[in-house]
């Protein structure tokens, strides 16, 4: 039975059909490295921007979404790197896009947003222009965030390890290797969003060890105001991640710098 499964995977998705793409992928660009420079350069937190047509709480959020279109916007208006849905079934997106994207000469960093389960989805973000890939504490067990942190090293890619209560902030700062943890301030049961999320998950001892092991730290969700943004800022992130409230603008780039 085993080794039907096995073969089975193997004709679903064999690794080693990557390994030839893998040879040939250029090298990738620096994730943490833009948002640090971005946050010393000017004082706020380096904006990872997200290029997102949909998603399941709100719907489709823009009819006439162009990803590369909305990726240069970003860029030109000064975001640091860029978050590409590739998950289809939830957020219609797509590999596509992302290639789309790096093939345009953006020259932002981007982050693979999948809903990563298995080092297959590694590679293959690492093959279709990823620089970083998001890995959920909330569906993976410590030892499989462990694994996976060293093959991203390994392609050189960041890894973006997303919490979003206290419990996994603390199995997180458990983890050899990790160096980018994002706090995610949507529930991802309810649905509902409360940024004062971000702030709890830094408060005391926990924002101490982050500070010691120089941990970046990334708000993510519900940022929709300057406001809001200095509020994460003040609770000790140096990074954001803002989908909706800048891809529904009808210039994307421009409500960036605001
Ligand atoms: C962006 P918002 O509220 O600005 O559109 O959120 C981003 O944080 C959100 O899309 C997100 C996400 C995720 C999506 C955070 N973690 C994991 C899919 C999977």
């Amino acid at each position: 039975n085993k080794d039907k499964e096995v073969s089975q995977s193997k004709e679903r998705r064999p690794l080693s059909s990557l390994k030839k793409y893998l040879d040939n992928a250029p090298p990738t660009r620096d994730f943490i490295g833009a948002l640090k420079a971005a946050n010393i350069r000017t004082g706020l937190p380096g904006l990872i921007a997200e290029v997102k047509k949909a998603s399941p709480s709100r719907g489709v959020l823009r009819e006439d979404f162009d990803p590369v279109e909305i990726g240069r916007a970003y860029e030109r208006g000064g975001a640091a790197c860029l978050s590409v849905l590739t998950d289809e079934k939830y957020f219609m997106g797509s590999f596509e896009n992302l290639q789309l994207i790096k093939n345009a000469g953006v020259k932002c960093p981007l982050l693979c947003k999948e809903f990563v389960i298995d080092a297959y989805q590694i590679y293959n973000a690492r093959i279709k222009g990823a620089d970083a890939i998001l890995l959920i504490a909330a569906v993976l067990p410590d030892l499989d965030i462990k694994y996976m942190i060293k093959i991203c090293k390994m392609l050189g890619l960041a890894a973006l390890v997303e919490v979003h209560d206290e419990r996994e902030m603390d199995r997180v700062l458990g983890i050899e290797g990790v160096e980018l943890i994002g706090i995610n301030n949507r529930n991802l049961e309810t649905f509902e969003v409360d940024i004062s999320n971000t702030k709890k998950l830094l408060e005391g001892e926990r924002g101490q060890r982050i500070h010691e092991k120089d941990i970046i730290v990334v708000g993510e969700s519900g940022l929709f105001t300057p406001d809001d943004i200095a509020f994460v800022q003040e609770a000790g992130v140096r990074a954001v991640l803002v989908g909706e409230s800048i891809v529904k603008q009808s210039d994307p780039g421009k409500g960036i710098t605001g």
